[in-house]
């Protein structure tokens, strides 16, 4: 096989480490395959989240309801709380640990070190609070500062949206805001209704999964050009 044929033939398999294969169930005769006890040895993955906003936008009530499925009844201004969640996500079983910050900046001394550990974010605002939509951008500019790029897991979330009379904040001027986000995904949320309380937290998840699947895939690739070119010259290259 000439080199050009073998590239492609490499390239057109999947990296071993992003083989969902090793997530199905139990085969037809009840069987448990050797790929299947071999995913069993797999560990469980954890996701490290943070949810920012400003104050009272509803944060903790949005982490609570994704943790628990209870709606608080007394509101408790946060300082810093952390939360582990173990859960199941596109068939695959993952500990999901948010940490939940504080919207008062008197607590925000510590920041710098959460976004850091952090491989997603959920940046909330109160559709009933302008100012908390204009405050974001702000939170947004230092997490890219402290991840150092511009790629970063993240969902632009607008609480309370049962409070429409209250409405402050269109949805336009929410979704002109993703756009110029890089089209970051936005969601309208109420944790008081438990309306897409999950759903802001899986789909950070699966950006991460889908960055991850990225880098192991060029990382992949990377490695077979480097193997095509030593077939081609006869050597090794570093
Ligand atoms: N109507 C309505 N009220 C909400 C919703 N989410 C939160 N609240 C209320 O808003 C207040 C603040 O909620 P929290 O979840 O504590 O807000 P937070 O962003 O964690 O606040 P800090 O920790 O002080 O930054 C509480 O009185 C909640 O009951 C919602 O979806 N709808
Ligand atoms: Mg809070």
């Amino acid at each position: 096989m000439n080199p050009a044929d073998y590239l492609q033939t490499l390239l057109s398999r999947r990296p071993s480490s992003a083989n969902a294969e090793t997530y199905s169930s139990a085969s037809a005769s009840g069987q448990v395959s050797a790929r299947q006890s071999r995913a069993s040895a797999i560990p469980t993955k954890e996701y490290k989240l943070v949810i920012l906003g400003g104050v009272a936008v509803g944060k903790s009530s949005l982490t609570v309801q994704f943790v628990h499925s209870s709606f608080p009844d007394r509101y408790d201004p946060t300082i810093e709380d952390s939360y582990r969640k173990q859960s199941e996500i596109d068939g695959q079983q993952c500990i999901v640990e948010v940490l939940d910050t504080a919207g008062n900046e008197r607590f925000s001394d510590r920041r710098d070190m959460h976004l850091k550990r952090g491989e997603g974010f959920i940046l909330v605002f109160s559709i009933t609070d302008q100012r908390s939509i204009n405050d974001l951008a702000a939170l947004r500019e230092q997490i890219l500062r402290v991840k150092n790029t511009d790629r970063v897991p993240m969902v632009l979330v607008g609480n309370k949206c049962d409070l429409e009379e209250d409405r402050a904040v269109t949805r336009e001027q929410a979704l002109a805001l993703s756009e110029r986000w890089g089209n970051c995904t936005f969601y309208e949320t109420s944790a008081r209704q438990r309306a897409n309380t999950d759903e802001i937290f899986y789909d950070v998840i699966r950006q991460i999964n889908a960055q991850t699947a990225g880098k192991e895939g060029e990382r992949y690739r990377k490695s077979i050009r480097r193997k095509v070119k030593e077939l081609r010259c006869g050597c090794r290259v570093q």
